[in-house]
Protein backbone atom coordinates (compact mmCIF):
# COMPACT_ATOMS: atom_id res chain seq x y z
CA UNK A 1 0.00 0.00 0.00
CA UNK A 2 1.65 3.54 -0.75
CA UNK A 3 1.89 6.47 1.29
CA UNK A 4 -0.60 8.28 -0.62
CA UNK A 5 -3.05 5.26 0.56
CA UNK A 6 -2.78 5.39 4.37
CA UNK A 7 -5.11 3.04 6.24
CA UNK A 8 -7.69 5.16 7.92
CA UNK A 9 -9.38 1.74 9.79
CA UNK A 10 -8.27 -1.40 10.70
CA UNK A 11 -11.32 -3.88 10.53
CA UNK A 12 -11.27 -6.49 13.48
CA UNK A 13 -13.81 -9.64 14.10
CA UNK A 14 -14.77 -7.42 17.22
CA UNK A 15 -16.09 -4.75 14.81
CA UNK A 16 -18.47 -6.81 12.85
CA UNK A 17 -22.32 -6.62 13.95
CA UNK A 18 -21.83 -3.28 15.27
CA UNK A 19 -23.94 -1.31 12.65
CA UNK A 20 -20.59 0.07 11.45
CA UNK A 21 -19.60 1.71 13.84
CA UNK A 22 -16.77 3.97 13.58
CA UNK A 23 -15.61 2.58 10.19
CA UNK A 24 -15.14 4.91 7.24
CA UNK A 25 -17.32 3.98 4.20
CA UNK A 26 -16.58 7.49 1.91
CA UNK A 27 -16.34 10.55 2.03
CA UNK A 28 -19.10 14.14 2.47
CA UNK A 29 -19.24 17.12 1.01
CA UNK A 30 -22.06 18.54 2.74
CA UNK A 31 -21.28 18.49 6.32
CA UNK A 32 -19.20 17.13 9.36
CA UNK A 33 -19.79 15.92 12.57
CA UNK A 34 -17.49 16.27 15.20
CA UNK A 35 -17.63 14.38 18.60
CA UNK A 36 -16.63 17.97 20.69
CA UNK A 37 -17.97 20.06 18.55
CA UNK A 38 -21.11 18.70 16.95
CA UNK A 39 -22.25 19.42 13.26
CA UNK A 40 -20.79 21.61 10.62
CA UNK A 41 -22.37 22.80 6.79
CA UNK A 42 -19.26 23.55 4.74
CA UNK A 43 -16.93 24.55 7.35
CA UNK A 44 -19.94 26.48 9.29
CA UNK A 45 -20.79 25.64 12.84
CA UNK A 46 -24.72 24.45 13.31
CA UNK A 47 -25.12 26.90 15.69
CA UNK A 48 -24.17 30.32 13.53
CA UNK A 49 -26.16 29.11 10.57
CA UNK A 50 -29.34 28.50 12.80
CA UNK A 51 -29.55 32.46 12.07
CA UNK A 52 -30.14 32.31 8.53
CA UNK A 53 -32.65 31.64 6.53
CA UNK A 54 -33.23 28.19 5.36
CA UNK A 55 -32.84 28.84 1.27
CA UNK A 56 -29.26 29.73 1.88
CA UNK A 57 -28.26 26.88 3.79
CA UNK A 58 -30.25 24.51 1.20
CA UNK A 59 -28.18 26.69 -0.98
CA UNK A 60 -24.81 25.80 0.88
CA UNK A 61 -25.72 22.10 1.28
CA UNK A 62 -26.53 21.62 -2.57
CA UNK A 63 -23.82 23.91 -4.24
CA UNK A 64 -21.05 23.77 -1.22
CA UNK A 65 -21.10 27.98 -0.81
CA UNK A 66 -23.44 30.39 0.95
CA UNK A 67 -24.95 32.55 -1.86
CA UNK A 68 -24.33 36.07 -2.38
CA UNK A 69 -27.50 38.20 -2.05
CA UNK A 70 -28.70 38.69 -5.41
CA UNK A 71 -27.98 34.52 -6.10
CA UNK A 72 -29.68 34.04 -2.50
CA UNK A 73 -32.98 35.87 -4.09
CA UNK A 74 -32.80 33.87 -7.30
CA UNK A 75 -32.32 31.03 -5.17
CA UNK A 76 -35.46 31.40 -3.13
CA UNK A 77 -37.33 32.38 -6.26
CA UNK A 78 -36.61 29.40 -8.10
CA UNK A 79 -37.71 27.06 -5.28
CA UNK A 80 -40.71 28.95 -4.76
CA UNK A 81 -41.34 28.25 -8.60
CA UNK A 82 -40.67 24.79 -8.41
CA UNK A 83 -43.21 24.58 -5.29
CA UNK A 84 -46.20 23.53 -6.78
CA UNK A 85 -47.66 20.00 -6.35
CA UNK A 86 -50.00 18.30 -8.34
CA UNK A 87 -53.73 18.51 -7.20
CA UNK A 88 -53.45 14.52 -7.35
CA UNK A 89 -51.19 14.02 -5.11
CA UNK A 90 -53.33 15.74 -1.92
CA UNK A 91 -56.04 13.49 -3.23
CA UNK A 92 -54.15 10.74 -2.45
CA UNK A 93 -52.82 11.30 0.85
CA UNK A 94 -56.74 12.07 1.48
CA UNK A 95 -57.27 8.62 0.83
CA UNK A 96 -54.86 7.15 2.88
CA UNK A 97 -55.98 5.73 6.24
CA UNK A 98 -55.63 7.97 9.02
CA UNK A 99 -54.54 5.16 11.49
CA UNK A 100 -51.02 5.25 9.28
CA UNK A 101 -48.46 6.90 11.21
CA UNK A 102 -47.93 10.81 9.56
CA UNK A 103 -44.31 9.35 8.72
CA UNK A 104 -45.97 6.81 7.05
CA UNK A 105 -48.04 9.53 5.24
CA UNK A 106 -44.78 11.24 4.58
CA UNK A 107 -43.23 8.29 2.69
CA UNK A 108 -46.67 7.60 1.13
CA UNK A 109 -45.97 11.64 -0.53
CA UNK A 110 -42.63 11.26 -1.35
CA UNK A 111 -43.38 8.39 -3.56
CA UNK A 112 -46.82 10.23 -4.72
CA UNK A 113 -44.53 13.05 -5.53
CA UNK A 114 -42.03 10.83 -7.70
CA UNK A 115 -44.55 9.67 -9.25
CA UNK A 116 -46.69 12.34 -10.87
CA UNK A 117 -43.08 14.78 -11.04
CA UNK A 118 -39.80 12.91 -11.72
CA UNK A 119 -37.46 14.16 -14.62
CA UNK A 120 -34.47 11.57 -13.69
CA UNK A 121 -32.28 14.35 -13.31
CA UNK A 122 -30.69 13.89 -10.26
CA UNK A 123 -30.14 17.69 -9.41
CA UNK A 124 -33.03 19.25 -10.85
CA UNK A 125 -35.62 16.17 -8.90
CA UNK A 126 -33.11 17.01 -5.72
CA UNK A 127 -34.53 20.84 -5.62
CA UNK A 128 -37.92 19.86 -6.92
CA UNK A 129 -38.31 17.49 -3.67
CA UNK A 130 -37.13 20.28 -1.96
CA UNK A 131 -39.46 22.89 -3.05
CA UNK A 132 -42.56 20.36 -2.81
CA UNK A 133 -41.74 18.53 0.38
CA UNK A 134 -42.91 21.79 2.51
CA UNK A 135 -46.86 21.30 0.75
CA UNK A 136 -46.73 17.64 1.47
CA UNK A 137 -46.00 17.99 5.51
CA UNK A 138 -47.93 20.76 5.58
CA UNK A 139 -50.88 18.66 3.86
CA UNK A 140 -50.39 15.79 6.21
CA UNK A 141 -50.47 17.59 9.31
CA UNK A 142 -53.87 19.10 7.97
CA UNK A 143 -55.84 16.26 6.23
CA UNK A 144 -54.82 13.52 8.49
CA UNK A 145 -54.67 16.22 11.51
CA UNK A 146 -58.67 17.29 10.39
CA UNK A 147 -57.32 20.67 10.19
CA UNK A 148 -58.98 21.61 6.51
CA UNK A 149 -57.79 21.54 2.87
CA UNK A 150 -54.34 22.25 2.29
CA UNK A 151 -53.14 25.62 2.11
CA UNK A 152 -51.49 27.12 -1.27
CA UNK A 153 -48.23 28.70 -0.71
CA UNK A 154 -47.65 32.53 -1.16
CA UNK A 155 -45.30 33.91 -3.31
CA UNK A 156 -44.26 36.62 -0.97
CA UNK A 157 -42.98 34.62 1.82
CA UNK A 158 -39.84 32.79 2.89
CA UNK A 159 -39.86 28.89 2.71
CA UNK A 160 -40.02 28.62 6.82
CA UNK A 161 -42.52 31.29 6.52
CA UNK A 162 -44.62 29.43 3.81
CA UNK A 163 -44.17 26.39 5.37
CA UNK A 164 -45.81 27.74 8.58
CA UNK A 165 -48.65 29.47 6.38
CA UNK A 166 -49.06 25.97 4.77
CA UNK A 167 -49.90 24.43 7.96
CA UNK A 168 -52.22 26.89 9.66
CA UNK A 169 -51.89 25.50 12.73
CA UNK A 170 -55.02 26.01 15.04
CA UNK A 171 -53.29 27.04 17.66
CA UNK A 172 -50.01 28.58 16.40
CA UNK A 173 -48.47 30.66 18.84
CA UNK A 174 -46.56 34.23 17.40
CA UNK A 175 -43.07 31.57 17.82
CA UNK A 176 -43.92 29.00 15.65
CA UNK A 177 -42.64 30.63 12.38
CA UNK A 178 -38.95 31.31 13.97
CA UNK A 179 -39.02 28.15 15.82
CA UNK A 180 -39.85 26.41 12.36
CA UNK A 181 -37.29 28.02 10.66
CA UNK A 182 -34.28 27.10 12.94
CA UNK A 183 -35.84 23.59 13.62
CA UNK A 184 -35.23 23.45 9.34
CA UNK A 185 -31.81 24.09 8.92
CA UNK A 186 -30.72 22.79 12.32
CA UNK A 187 -32.14 19.58 11.42
CA UNK A 188 -31.09 19.07 7.48
CA UNK A 189 -27.54 17.50 7.62
CA UNK A 190 -25.77 15.33 10.02
CA UNK A 191 -22.80 13.75 8.12
CA UNK A 192 -22.49 10.59 6.09
CA UNK A 193 -23.90 8.03 7.74
CA UNK A 194 -26.66 8.82 10.33
CA UNK A 195 -28.95 5.84 9.30
CA UNK A 196 -31.61 7.85 6.80
CA UNK A 197 -28.24 9.52 4.96
CA UNK A 198 -26.74 6.24 4.69
CA UNK A 199 -29.95 3.75 3.77
CA UNK A 200 -31.06 7.12 1.15
CA UNK A 201 -27.43 7.30 -0.27
CA UNK A 202 -27.51 3.30 -0.54
CA UNK A 203 -30.69 2.99 -2.70
CA UNK A 204 -29.82 5.83 -4.91
CA UNK A 205 -26.58 3.15 -5.46
CA UNK A 206 -28.46 1.61 -7.29
CA UNK A 207 -29.62 3.70 -9.50
CA UNK A 208 -33.29 4.17 -8.04
CA UNK A 209 -34.46 7.59 -8.21
CA UNK A 210 -34.25 10.70 -5.85
CA UNK A 211 -38.26 10.38 -4.90
CA UNK A 212 -37.77 6.95 -3.94
CA UNK A 213 -34.42 6.73 -2.33
CA UNK A 214 -35.75 9.95 0.12
CA UNK A 215 -38.90 7.54 1.10
CA UNK A 216 -36.36 4.67 2.07
CA UNK A 217 -34.15 7.48 3.66
CA UNK A 218 -37.71 8.69 5.67
CA UNK A 219 -38.81 4.65 5.96
CA UNK A 220 -35.10 4.65 8.25
CA UNK A 221 -35.70 7.62 10.07
CA UNK A 222 -39.37 6.82 11.11
CA UNK A 223 -37.36 4.72 14.21
CA UNK A 224 -37.90 5.48 17.53
CA UNK A 225 -33.85 5.25 18.52
CA UNK A 226 -33.37 7.67 15.29
CA UNK A 227 -35.51 10.69 14.06
CA UNK A 228 -39.09 9.60 15.94
CA UNK A 229 -37.00 10.17 19.39
CA UNK A 230 -38.23 13.64 19.20
CA UNK A 231 -41.61 12.28 19.27
CA UNK A 232 -40.77 9.62 22.03
CA UNK A 233 -39.03 12.39 23.77
CA UNK A 234 -41.76 14.81 23.95
CA UNK A 235 -44.09 11.86 25.52
CA UNK A 236 -40.83 10.72 28.13
CA UNK A 237 -41.17 14.41 28.98
CA UNK A 238 -44.60 14.40 29.08
CA UNK A 239 -44.32 11.30 31.68
CA UNK A 240 -41.53 12.69 33.95
CA UNK A 241 -44.67 15.51 34.43
CA UNK A 242 -42.64 17.58 36.72
CA UNK A 243 -39.75 20.01 36.94
CA UNK A 244 -38.90 19.60 40.47
CA UNK A 245 -35.17 18.22 40.38
CA UNK A 246 -35.51 15.24 43.11
CA UNK A 247 -39.04 13.86 41.21
CA UNK A 248 -36.66 14.02 38.22
CA UNK A 249 -34.27 12.25 39.26
CA UNK A 250 -36.21 9.74 40.78
CA UNK A 251 -38.08 9.19 37.59
CA UNK A 252 -34.84 8.85 35.89
CA UNK A 253 -32.95 6.11 37.98
CA UNK A 254 -36.07 4.31 37.90
CA UNK A 255 -36.59 4.10 34.52
CA UNK A 256 -33.27 3.36 33.97
CA UNK A 257 -33.07 0.34 36.66
CA UNK A 258 -36.28 -0.59 34.65
CA UNK A 259 -34.40 -1.05 31.32
CA UNK A 260 -36.09 2.20 29.98
CA UNK A 261 -33.95 4.44 27.73
CA UNK A 262 -33.86 8.23 28.67
CA UNK A 263 -34.72 9.68 24.93
CA UNK A 264 -32.99 12.75 24.34
CA UNK A 265 -29.75 11.87 25.78
CA UNK A 266 -27.21 9.83 23.69
CA UNK A 267 -25.44 10.07 20.30
CA UNK A 268 -23.77 7.26 18.07
CA UNK A 269 -20.70 10.12 17.64
CA UNK A 270 -21.27 13.49 20.00
CA UNK A 271 -19.32 13.41 23.17
CA UNK A 272 -20.61 16.68 24.20
CA UNK A 273 -23.81 18.30 24.53
CA UNK A 274 -25.04 18.78 21.13
CA UNK A 275 -25.17 22.60 19.93
CA UNK A 276 -28.06 21.91 18.27
CA UNK A 277 -29.79 21.03 21.67
CA UNK A 278 -28.06 23.85 23.03
CA UNK A 279 -29.74 26.76 20.46
CA UNK A 280 -33.21 25.19 21.52
CA UNK A 281 -32.58 25.40 25.01
CA UNK A 282 -31.74 28.86 24.80
CA UNK A 283 -34.38 29.62 22.76
CA UNK A 284 -36.95 27.78 25.09
CA UNK A 285 -35.34 29.77 27.86
CA UNK A 286 -36.04 33.13 26.16
CA UNK A 287 -39.61 32.13 24.59
CA UNK A 288 -41.16 30.05 27.05
CA UNK A 289 -39.55 29.53 30.57
CA UNK A 290 -43.22 29.15 31.92
CA UNK A 291 -44.24 26.06 30.06
CA UNK A 292 -44.18 23.17 32.01
CA UNK A 293 -42.92 20.73 29.57
CA UNK A 294 -40.06 23.53 28.54
CA UNK A 295 -39.07 23.20 32.43
CA UNK A 296 -38.83 19.69 32.64
CA UNK A 297 -37.00 19.25 29.60
CA UNK A 298 -34.16 22.02 31.21
CA UNK A 299 -34.43 20.03 34.71
CA UNK A 300 -33.51 16.48 32.70
CA UNK A 301 -30.41 18.88 30.79
CA UNK A 302 -29.11 18.95 34.27
CA UNK A 303 -30.22 15.73 36.24
CA UNK A 304 -29.71 13.37 33.31
CA UNK A 305 -26.09 13.09 32.17
CA UNK A 306 -24.13 12.99 35.92
CA UNK A 307 -26.75 9.67 35.76
CA UNK A 308 -26.12 8.06 32.30
CA UNK A 309 -22.28 8.78 33.15
CA UNK A 310 -22.54 6.22 36.23
CA UNK A 311 -23.08 3.31 33.57
CA UNK A 312 -19.29 3.31 31.77
CA UNK A 313 -21.18 1.54 29.14
CA UNK A 314 -23.11 4.74 27.81
CA UNK A 315 -20.91 6.61 25.23
CA UNK A 316 -22.34 9.88 25.81
CA UNK A 317 -24.44 11.14 28.57
CA UNK A 318 -25.63 14.54 27.09
CA UNK A 319 -28.81 15.92 25.57
CA UNK A 320 -29.09 15.13 21.39
CA UNK A 321 -30.89 16.92 19.01
CA UNK A 322 -34.22 15.43 20.16
CA UNK A 323 -34.15 16.57 23.69
CA UNK A 324 -36.17 19.72 23.76
CA UNK A 325 -37.68 20.08 19.99
CA UNK A 326 -40.80 18.62 20.69
CA UNK A 327 -40.94 20.73 24.15
CA UNK A 328 -40.62 23.66 21.74
CA UNK A 329 -43.08 22.22 19.42
CA UNK A 330 -45.59 21.34 21.91
CA UNK A 331 -44.99 25.19 23.64
CA UNK A 332 -45.40 26.76 19.90
CA UNK A 333 -48.75 25.84 19.16
CA UNK A 334 -47.82 21.79 17.79
CA UNK A 335 -49.25 19.72 20.51
CA UNK A 336 -49.77 16.50 18.48
CA UNK A 337 -46.39 14.56 19.10
CA UNK A 338 -47.23 12.10 16.36
CA UNK A 339 -46.14 14.46 13.87
CA UNK A 340 -42.93 15.59 15.04
CA UNK A 341 -41.01 13.38 12.73
CA UNK A 342 -42.61 14.31 9.56
CA UNK A 343 -40.84 17.57 10.55
CA UNK A 344 -37.61 16.16 11.23
CA UNK A 345 -37.80 14.38 7.66
CA UNK A 346 -39.01 17.84 6.00
CA UNK A 347 -35.69 18.94 7.33
CA UNK A 348 -33.46 15.88 6.75
CA UNK A 349 -34.38 15.35 2.96
CA UNK A 350 -32.34 19.01 2.59
CA UNK A 351 -29.24 17.34 3.63
CA UNK A 352 -30.00 13.99 1.97
CA UNK A 353 -30.78 14.72 -1.29
CA UNK A 354 -27.46 17.09 -1.46
CA UNK A 355 -25.27 13.83 -0.43
CA UNK A 356 -27.59 11.90 -3.10
CA UNK A 357 -26.69 14.32 -5.85
CA UNK A 358 -23.04 14.08 -5.06
CA UNK A 359 -22.65 10.63 -4.86
CA UNK A 360 -24.32 9.98 -7.96
CA UNK A 361 -22.78 13.08 -10.08
CA UNK A 362 -19.81 14.05 -8.33
CA UNK A 363 -17.66 11.46 -6.73
CA UNK A 364 -14.83 9.74 -8.32
CA UNK A 365 -14.82 12.52 -10.84
CA UNK A 366 -18.19 12.22 -11.94
CA UNK A 367 -18.26 8.74 -12.28
CA UNK A 368 -20.18 8.38 -9.30
CA UNK A 369 -20.09 5.57 -5.89
CA UNK A 370 -21.19 2.34 -7.57
CA UNK A 371 -23.65 0.09 -6.23
CA UNK A 372 -23.13 0.03 -2.50
CA UNK A 373 -21.99 -4.16 -1.57
CA UNK A 374 -20.45 -4.28 1.50
CA UNK A 375 -19.20 -7.77 2.75
CA UNK A 376 -20.73 -10.17 5.01
CA UNK A 377 -18.94 -13.15 7.06
CA UNK A 378 -21.11 -16.19 7.31
CA UNK A 379 -22.05 -17.59 10.28
CA UNK A 380 -23.22 -20.87 11.56
CA UNK A 381 -23.74 -22.83 7.83
CA UNK A 382 -21.45 -25.25 7.89
CA UNK A 383 -21.48 -26.96 3.84
CA UNK A 384 -24.85 -29.24 3.54
CA UNK A 385 -26.26 -30.64 0.72
CA UNK A 386 -29.57 -32.00 -0.03
CA UNK A 387 -29.13 -35.78 -0.65
N1 LIG B 1 -30.70 5.79 27.78
C1 LIG B 1 -30.48 4.52 28.17
N2 LIG B 1 -29.49 3.74 27.67
C2 LIG B 1 -28.67 4.31 26.77
C3 LIG B 1 -28.82 5.64 26.33
C4 LIG B 1 -29.89 6.39 26.87
N3 LIG B 1 -30.13 7.64 26.49
N4 LIG B 1 -27.85 5.92 25.42
C5 LIG B 1 -27.12 4.79 25.27
N5 LIG B 1 -27.63 3.81 26.08
C6 LIG B 1 -27.18 2.41 26.15
C7 LIG B 1 -27.39 1.75 24.78
O1 LIG B 1 -28.72 1.26 24.66
C8 LIG B 1 -26.37 0.64 24.84
O2 LIG B 1 -26.86 -0.40 25.65
P1 LIG B 1 -26.62 -1.96 25.25
O3 LIG B 1 -25.12 -2.12 25.19
O4 LIG B 1 -27.27 -2.69 26.37
O5 LIG B 1 -27.26 -2.14 23.91
C9 LIG B 1 -25.21 1.29 25.60
O6 LIG B 1 -25.78 2.37 26.33
C10 LIG B 1 -24.12 1.85 24.71
O7 LIG B 1 -24.70 2.70 23.74
P2 LIG B 1 -23.84 3.85 23.05
O8 LIG B 1 -22.67 3.21 22.39
O9 LIG B 1 -23.59 4.93 24.05
O10 LIG B 1 -24.86 4.45 21.98
P3 LIG B 1 -25.30 3.89 20.56
O11 LIG B 1 -24.41 4.50 19.55
O12 LIG B 1 -25.47 2.40 20.53
O13 LIG B 1 -26.77 4.49 20.44
C11 LIG B 1 -28.45 6.14 20.57
C12 LIG B 1 -26.99 5.87 20.25
C13 LIG B 1 -28.79 7.57 20.16
C14 LIG B 1 -29.34 5.17 19.73
C15 LIG B 1 -28.69 5.92 22.08
O14 LIG B 1 -27.92 6.84 22.82
C16 LIG B 1 -30.16 6.02 22.48
O15 LIG B 1 -30.88 5.03 22.34
N6 LIG B 1 -30.61 7.22 22.96
C17 LIG B 1 -31.99 7.44 23.30
C18 LIG B 1 -32.79 7.60 22.01
C19 LIG B 1 -32.50 8.93 21.33
O16 LIG B 1 -32.53 9.99 21.96
N7 LIG B 1 -32.26 8.87 19.98
C20 LIG B 1 -32.08 10.12 19.18
C21 LIG B 1 -30.73 10.22 18.52
C22 LIG B 1 -30.66 11.40 17.59
N8 LIG B 1 -31.11 11.06 16.23
O17 LIG B 1 -31.68 11.87 15.57
O18 LIG B 1 -30.92 9.96 15.72
C1 LIG C 1 -28.59 13.23 14.13
O1 LIG C 1 -29.07 14.20 13.51
O2 LIG C 1 -28.15 13.33 15.29
C2 LIG C 1 -28.53 11.95 13.43
O3 LIG C 1 -29.17 11.83 12.26
C3 LIG C 1 -28.13 10.76 14.17
C4 LIG C 1 -26.72 10.44 13.77
O4 LIG C 1 -25.97 11.33 13.42
O5 LIG C 1 -26.40 9.23 13.87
Amino acid sequence: MSNDDPVLFEIRQSHLNTGLRGIPVGTCRTSAVSPESGVSYGGYPVAELAELPSEDVIHLLLMKRLPTPLEAKAFAADLRRRASVPPKVFELLAALPREGHPMEWFIAGLLYLGMTGKTGDWMEDALNCIARTSAIAAAIFRIRGGWGDPIPPRADLAYAANFAHMLGAPEAHAQLPELLRFFHVLHMDHGGGNLSTFTGKAVASGHADVYVSLAASMASLYGPLHGRANQECLRFVKEVGTSEKPKVEAYVRKLLADGGKVFGFGHAVLRKEDPRAKVQYAFGEKHFANDPLVRTALALREIVPPILMENPKISNPYPNVDAVSGSLLHAAGLKDDNYYTVLFGWSRVVGIAAQIVDERVHMRDGKGVPIYRPRYVAEGQPEKHLS
